[in-house]
């Protein structure tokens, strides 16, 4: 059901970005902004509803700021902006809201996979174009009009190969963090991590969502160590940094030192959690680009003019270990 895109590119710098090839009919839904994809600037304001999924971590807040500079009303947008606590009740809510004010586009970041086929349906009905950023639906794609996200499963992957890589040939015992529940993130990570350490001796003891917050992490951790005692656990995969630094937090309480009695691999690389990498708490960590904003703007601005929009795979992340995180620190853009 998922939909499939029809190139990764290998990039080098975190903020380079591709469009690639395939065609999606967006709607037609009235504005006449510029169409050559930079925001608009000389054709009338487009009206964009945008639901986030909430703030639940530092990724978010990035990608939130990218999409609000990218939406602004010098590119000329008018952007509505709603940020959904992470309650898929009122997503689906803010996203008929917009729907009943007849916004030009409307920009969606799916908290989870499953429950869109409706509300994208009413969409359609009323002619207003979707694009989804950042996570990805169940839903037919016929339903909208491009994704501009990143390869969860792919980031899985990676994680899982230097896992065993480094763990796999002795018996590890670990614990994973996972992100939102019927969320890709937290769906694809976990597939794309467990096929990778497939025959290694790394044996996932428990699993349990920390909802990409600190907070989640941290108490999920503790209740780990309280079930299966410190020194029975050696591995952490934290589906994001956020969750990651939660646990370095409930490790240290517990008198274990993390990155070393406990390695620590997570996800998104944001300043915090390279900080961490960089400080020996966490050991590896796989990017995730949160800077989606740019690519988001240019593929409403083609949809609302009537254009065939590309739909986009959006770049391979890097991956960092300690010294990879110290030489990219500096740079970092988010
Ligand atoms: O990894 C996590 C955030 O959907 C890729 O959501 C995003 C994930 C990101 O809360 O930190």
């Amino acid at each position: 059901m998922k939909k499939r895109f029809l190139t990764s590119m290998a990039l080098t710098g975190a903020a380079a970005f591709a469009l690639t090839a395939c065609s999606s009919d967006g709607g037609d839904a009235g504005s006449s902004g510029d169409a050559s994809g930079d925001g608009g600037s000389s054709g009338d304001t487009i009206v964009v509803g945008f639901a986030q999924t909430g703030s639940e971590s530092g990724w978010r807040s990035a990608n939130t700021e990218s999409m609000k500079t990218a939406f602004s009303e010098e590119n000329g947008f008018e952007l509505i902006f709603n940020a959904a606590d992470n309650d898929t009740a009122a997503q689906i809510e803010a996203v008929r809201g917009f729907i009943s004010q007849g916004v030009d586009a409307i920009v969606i970041a799916p908290i989870v996979e499953d429950g869109w086929d409706d509300v994208l349906q009413e969409a359609a009905d009323a002619d207003i174009p979707v694009i989804l950023e950042d996570r990805t639906v169940s839903a037919s794609d016929d339903l909208y009009a491009a994704w501009i996200g990143l390869d969860f499963e792919q980031e899985g992957v990676k994680a899982g190969e230097w896992a065993a890589e480094m763990y796999g040939g002795e018996e590890t015992k670990m614990v994973v963090l996972e992100g939102t529940t019927g969320s890709a993130p937290a769906n694809d990570r976990a597939t794309g991590f467990d096929a990778a350490i497939e025959g290694t001796m790394i044996e996932k003891i428990d699993s349990q969502t920390g909802d990409f917050t600190r907070d989640g992490g941290k108490s999920v951790m503790e209740g780990f160590i309280q079930n299966y005692g410190v020194d029975n656990i050696d591995l952490v995969y934290a589906h994001n940094d956020d969750m990651a630094l939660g646990a370095i937090e409930a490790i240290k309480a517990a008198g274990a030192v993390p990155g070393e009695d406990i390695k620590i691999i997570s996800i998104d690389a944001v300043h915090d959690g390279m900080q961490a990498l960089v400080d020996g708490e966490i050991n590896y960590i796989v990017e995730c680009n949160p800077l989606l904003g740019d690519l988001v703007a240019a593929a409403v601005s083609a949809v609302v003019n009537g254009e065939e929009v590309e739909a986009v795979q959006y770049v391979e992340d890097l991956a960092f270990d300690q010294a990879a995180a110290e030489a990219a620190l500096p740079d970092r853009k988010y």
